[in-house]
């Protein structure tokens, strides 16, 4: 070899070597705004929906395929499902009802059914008796009632013979075609972007073996080609933080924002995170599934708007297409909590003080909003801020608190009478913003 040769040779590993260390990472130009980020963060409240055939068994959606249900009965439930009572717009009451400002419906889960009528799968909605696209009646009702429409979508799909798990439980399959199957699920996003327009897409089933990261980014810059405004969640890439509840290295991470799974986040000011979780114990809907408490459910939104971020409530409908009665309610009840106190969730932060067992906080404008849990305290000691003036406290949707200020501490009367039996909001009036106070510890427990 030349030397001219040998210069050119080197020359193009090392544009190789530049070229596949650049596309390790998302471009940042692509990447959702930090504007749209702030409007979704904004919200607060969505409502995560899993459905799918499986309904008809009550065992839980992907999971239960080849275990609970033998896979040739659980492939073949999608002929009997015929949800003759759904109807888009009361779910999307529902949700509005609870004061939910987002909906996030399982558009395929991981046994690979598809929701929508797709161009690109037999099973789907069009093959079951039902006959109708439960997403594009689902979006069409969204956008009625003035709730954002979004769509979760599984990477991982062990149903189609293309993706190379296609048995649960079998492990890695040599039949399979990953480039054949990147196409399909491709094409079905592009399916589901240009008819439902999807604010969000919420990603899953990222981890098996098959996926990879560079996968991941091709394809939230190919969704962001679709796009541009799109936010996606953070399951496009092998970063499991997320998934497995540690805190993530969010540099390696391929996404818009962080989703702890059935538990309420950390406080973070810097990093969108939403909380998903269920408001029973399975994501789909199972007979007698036991329910959280009202309490529950509302201290699970306080807590993380507290934190910071936003909540996903799961329900799983029957498969004659409603919800729960019972569930509705409980929602309902939400909402009629959040008419009240919604001013201390919406449009808020998290913070200055650190949540903990018995008390939390939010803030916007000059207002500190602390919540208390515990209504069997007597008072509520807060650390005085240096450079700020607490100018009045007060009960929300009561009357004006009794406390005072001394040795460096805040003391606020907790009266026996509080107004509300769920969960109590205490305002501060401040002489600054609210936002500007850096993280604190709340004195009492
Ligand atoms: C995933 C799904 O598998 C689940 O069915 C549901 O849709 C939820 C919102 O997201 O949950 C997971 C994902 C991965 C693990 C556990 C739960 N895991 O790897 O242990």
């Amino acid at each position: 070899m030349n030397a001219l040769k040998q210069v050119l040779v080197v020359n193009l590993l090392f544009l190789c070597i530049l070229q596949s260390v650049s596309s390790q990472t998302i471009d940042p130009k692509i990447k959702t705004s930090k504007e749209v980020m702030d409007d979704f963060m904004d919200k607060r409240f969505g409502m995560f929906i899993h459905w799918g055939p499986v309904a008809l068994r009550g065992t839980e959606i992907g999971w239960s395929r080849n275990k609970l249900v033998p896979q040739a009965e659980y492939d073949n439930l999608y002929k009997e499902f015929n949800p003759v009572l759904f109807d888009a717009n009361a779910w999307v009451l529902t949700a509005k009802n609870a004061g939910m400002k987002y909906l996030t419906i399982t558009s395929k889960h991981h046994d690979g059914f598809c929701l929508w009528p797709s161009a690109y799968t037999e099973y789907d909605i069009m093959s079951s008796p039902y006959k109708k696209d439960i997403i594009g009646e689902l979006a069409k009702a969204c956008k009625k009632h003035d709730i954002k429409f979004c769509v979760y979508f599984t990477i991982l799909d062990w149903h189609d013979k293309n993706y190379p798990i296609h048995n649960d439980g079998k492990g890695l399959q040599t039949d399979g075609n990953m480039d054949a199957f990147r196409d399909t699920i491709k094409n079905q996003l592009k399916e589901i972007i240009t008819k439902y327009d999807p604010y969000m897409l919420w990603f899953d089933g990222q981890w098996e073996e098959p996926w990879t990261d560079e996968m991941g980014i091709d394809l939230y810059e190919y969704l962001k080609t679709l796009k541009k405004d799109l936010i996606i969640n953070n399951r496009l890439g092998k970063e499991m933080s997320a998934i497995k509840n540690m805190s993530a290295d969010h540099s390696k991470m391929i996404g818009d924002y962080d989703t702890p799974e059935q538990r309420v986040g950390n406080l973070n000011m810097d990093f969108p995170w939403e909380t998903c979780m269920t408001i029973a114990n399975q994501w789909a809907w199972k007979p007698n599934d036991k329910v959280k408490s009202l309490k529950e459910c509302l201290q699970t939104l306080i807590k993380t708007a507290s934190g910071n971020g936003n909540l996903l409530f799961n329900v799983g409908p029957m498969a004659d297409g409603r919800i729960e009665q019972r569930q509705i309610d409980l929602l309902k009840q939400m909402g009629d909590w959040l008419k009240i106190y919604g001013e201390s969730i919406y449009n808020t932060n998290g913070g200055p003080y650190i949540p903990n067992k018995g008390y939390s906080a939010t803030r916007k404008g000059n207002k500190i909003y602390v919540h208390i849990f515990d209504d069997t305290k007597t008072e509520l000691l807060l650390p005085a801020i240096a450079g700020i003036k607490i100018e009045s406290m007060s009960w929300m949707n009561g009357k004006t608190a009794d406390w005072k200020e001394a040795d460096g501490q805040y003391k606020a009367i907790i009266p026996a009478q509080l107004p509300d039996k769920n969960s109590n909001v205490l305002v501060l009036q401040i002489d600054k913003v609210a936002m500007d106070i850096p993280i604190q510890k709340v004195l009492s427990k």
